[in-house]
């Protein structure tokens, strides 16, 4: 898979038509971090894997919205599938961020019906399958790993199976893609799980528990102690633990990564990947998780989305984070369990390309520097040559 190729949304929208514009315009304004990869995606997958995202944020912004009771938010996110083929169906009583494209679903809607009849199948059967699986979780808790994996699957391993699935139905990408979705779900974890450990301060404040509780119950007796100042070593231990956890799947993600044709469905899956394991590095051992949020420098964050653009490439990456967790590992009760997480992942991220990271600033203070001395040589060399010439006429 050869050559860099920015992720420069290659959509001119004022050809699209009305609904459609409103689309992505809704897309850009719910979706920070999947916007610019969807709108590079190739005219086949754009509009569908659009839609797709829309209608899940949709039903994602209903399970997220705590100010609707259980019992009318159940059979919402169990019927919300049926909604994609009901022209009229909106709801306006949401107080989350997100709510317009509630309130506006109609245009959502119209959309999801002039896709072709393979892409709107795979899109109504994952709604169908998520709606369902988040009930399951708003009235449990996530207390074992297993059910940890088991909520991540619904809200986000399930997004992985349906974008394969379409992948695979639009002919870009092997059948294989499309049957393998052990691999696909996989991808869509790694990236739950690494938003669940970022945002543990972020969920604790809107009364929101996504972390196991077969692991934070060895390091406190609620989970919320882990905010607590004289909790901090014991929580970040539990941190580090999670972290460990969702480093498991780096191999599966990569062989995901291997079997990928489409240069911009490459990007696509790539780029939030890499953003994940950089994310995950910010966290390991890092009590701010406990205190503010986490996130990882701009510079690095647009070096990695113009580097991640074939398998060698992403590899580096990974290799350079978890190398960088590696050699970050404290002494104490996970610390051999940890180690060889990371080093298995090592081993399938071996690579002759090296990723290095030196946020842009660097090579702008280098600039100015060397802007710096050139003048200083300029001014120099005046400088000298006038002497020279007084010299000269003085020689
Ligand atoms: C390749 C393989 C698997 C992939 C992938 C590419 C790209 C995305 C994903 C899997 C899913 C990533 C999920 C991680 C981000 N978490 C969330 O957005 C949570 O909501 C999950 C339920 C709605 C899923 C929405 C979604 C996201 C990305 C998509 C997509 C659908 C469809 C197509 C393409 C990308 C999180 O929401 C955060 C929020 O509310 O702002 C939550 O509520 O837990
Ligand atoms: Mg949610």
């Amino acid at each position: 898979m050869g050559g860099v190729k920015a992720v420069t949304p290659n959509c001119d929208l004022m050809l699209l038509s009305p609904t459609l514009q409103k689309c992505y315009t809704y897309l850009k304004m719910t979706s920070r971090s999947f916007a610019a990869v969807i709108q590079s995606l190739d005219e086949e997958m754009r509009h569908a894997i659009c839609i797709f995202y829309l209608v899940l944020r949709a039903l994602d912004t209903v399970e997220d919205d705590m100010t609707i009771p259980v019992d009318v938010k159940v059979p919402m996110l169990k019927e919300f599938y049926k909604n994609l083929t009901d022209p009229d169906w909106r709801f306006m009583d949401s107080n989350e961020k997100d709510k317009i494209v509630l309130e506006d679903f109609p245009a959502i809607s119209t959309e999801f019906r002039n896709l072709r009849r393979v892409y709107q199948h795979v899109i109504e059967d994952i709604c169908k399958k998520m709606g369902l699986g988040m009930t399951v979780f708003l009235e449990r808790d996530v207390d074992s790993l297993a059910e940890w994996d088991e909520y991540c699957h619904y809200v986000a391993g399930l997004v992985g199976i349906g974008l394969s699935r379409l992948f695979a139905a639009s002919e870009l990408e092997d059948r294989i893609v499309g049957q393998d979705l052990d691999l696909a779900n996989k991808m869509g974890i790694f990236l739950q799980k690494t938003n669940i450990i970022r945002d543990y301060l972020e969920d604790k404040k809107e009364g929101r528990e996504f972390w196991p509780k077969e692991v934070w119950s060895k390091y406190g007796e609620k989970l919320s102690d882990l905010a607590r100042e004289d909790k901090r070593e014991d929580a970040v231990e539990c941190l580090n633990e999670l972290i460990s956890n969702a480093l498991e799947l780096i191999p599966d993600c990569i062989l995901y990564m291997s079997r990928l044709k489409n240069q911009s469905i490459f990007n696509f899956c790539a780029i939030p990947q890499v953003m994940a394991i950089a994310t995950l590095e910010r966290c390991f051992n890092n009590p701010s998780v406990f205190t503010g949020v986490v996130k990882i420098r701009k510079g690095e964050a647009v070096k990695m989305m113009m580097t991640a653009s074939d398998l060698e490439k992403v590899k580096a990456i990974m290799y350079h984070f978890t190398n960088k967790i590696e050699q970050r590992i404290p002494d104490g009760p996970n610390s051999s369990s940890i180690r060889s997480i990371c080093l298995s992942a090592l081993d399938q991220c071996q690579t002759s390309e090296e990723f290095i990271t030196s946020s842009i600033y660097p090579p702008l203070y280098m600039s100015a520097g060397m802007m710096l001395a050139a003048i200083g040589y300029q001014y120099w060399s005046q400088i000298l040559g006038f002497y020279g010439t007084l010299s000269e006429s003085s020689s």
